[in-house]
């Protein structure tokens, strides 16, 4: 009999903070969606970094649970993948730790997130904030994982997580599969709709910068209206145009037409009537989501029964990982 070959590894998470966008709709959760039947998929809430930035621990618990439902309501399988909190499998923080004596300060000082938030959260640089691609290695590290479907602004986390990976490899033999990033050509940087220049961030204090997966209808419309443009009237892809940009690149990721395409489709049509129709194909995908929300939201025993086996199973598979670190790295086995 022809043996049929293991399915390759998948590991992702979202931080829960603020509300998840279409930024992670497009730029993450669409790719998990394509992939999740073709790999074993680990998707988890990564609660552990979300407390990387000052959180109300009362909005927090409400936000874990919310943010697992919405990554089913999107189409996500529980039967076939995993659904879990980080915080519910302790080898994630442990392997962190371990990792953290083989990452390099000058390495951590280098990554944008970190200057990024560090600069907008200066009351709070916290030690956590600096070692958190650490903890992301950990995540992905811990599973074996081939593949790491993120948006762009990922990326050199992910590089860092390969070269902790090399480097452990190097010093003590072949431990971590070397994981490869795996990144949308289209919709990689969903912009934000009020400054286009930056990308879309779920926890933007402007709640119109972004298109939360629960808005309703009105509110999309109203958003995207909203959205800053240039002064000009052309629906073109252009440098200079990053509004407009935007907004063909969040149409084309969600209809999957090429942008040439959709600029034909509006050639000689204002501003308004493009938002409009921008507004509509956002609504339509996000419809199906959020009603299978509110069913899911009504049967938490179900959700329960899901993150619990999945963080079993979880538990289990990194565990295997953690043993093999901590055998090489010279500790005891434990007798039991
Ligand atoms: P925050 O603003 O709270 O830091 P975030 O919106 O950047 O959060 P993350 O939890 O950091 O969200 O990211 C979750 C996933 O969504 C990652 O894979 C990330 O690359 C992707 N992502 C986040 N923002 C965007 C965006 N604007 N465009 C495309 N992908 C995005
Ligand atoms: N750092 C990621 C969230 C994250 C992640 C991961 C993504 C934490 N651990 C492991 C992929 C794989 C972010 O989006 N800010």
């Amino acid at each position: 009999m022809e043996s049929t070959p293991r399915k390759k590894i998948i590991f992702s998470g979202i931080q829960p903070s603020g509300h998840l966008t279409l930024g992670n709709y497009i730029g993450a959760l669409k790719n998990w969606l394509q992939l999740q039947y073709e790999y074993r998929c680990c998707f988890a809430v990564v609660d552990l970094h979300s407390l990387t930035v000052r959180q109300d621990p009362k909005e927090l618990r409400r936000r874990c649970l919310e943010f697992l439902v919405q990554y089913m309501a999107c189409g996500i399988d529980p039967k076939e993948n995993l659904l879990f909190f980080q915080s519910h499998v302790h080898t994630h923080a442990e392997l962190a730790w371990i990792l953290n004596c083989f990452t390099y300060m000058g390495e951590l000082g280098r990554m944008t997130q970190y200057k990024d938030k560090s600069a907008k959260h200066k009351e709070n640089i916290n030690a956590g904030l600096f070692t958190y691609p650490v903890l992301m290695a950990a995540d992905i590290l811990l599973y074996q994982t081939d593949l790491v479907p993120v948006g762009g602004d990922q990326k050199q986390h992910l590089e860092l997580a390969r070269d902790i990976a090399t480097r452990f490899n190097h010093q003590f033999g072949n431990t971590f599969k070397v994981p490869e990033p795996y990144i949308p050509k289209v919709g990689a940087r969903i912009m934000s709709l009020q400054e286009p220049t930056k990308k879309m961030s779920k926890s933007d204090e402007n709640p119109n910068g972004y298109i939360a997966i629960l808005d309703n209808p009105d509110t999309i419309m109203k958003k995207i209206k909203r959205a800053v443009t240039d002064s000009g009237n052309e629906i073109k892809y252009k440098e200079g145009k990053d509004g407009i940009n935007n907004l063909l690149t969040i149409y084309s990721s969600l209809t999957e037409q090429p942008i040439q395409q959709i600029e034909e489709k509006f050639e000689g049509k204002g501003y308004g009537e493009f938002k409009v129709a921008v507004a509509e194909v956002i609504i339509e995908s996000l419809k199906p989501v959020q009603a299978r929300y509110q069913d899911l939201m009504n049967n938490k025993d179900y959700i329960e029964q899901v993150y619990t086996s999945s963080a079993e199973k979880a538990l289990s598979i990194s565990n295997r990982t953690l043993s093999k670190v901590y055998k090489k790295v010279g500790f005891i086995s434990k007798s039991v």
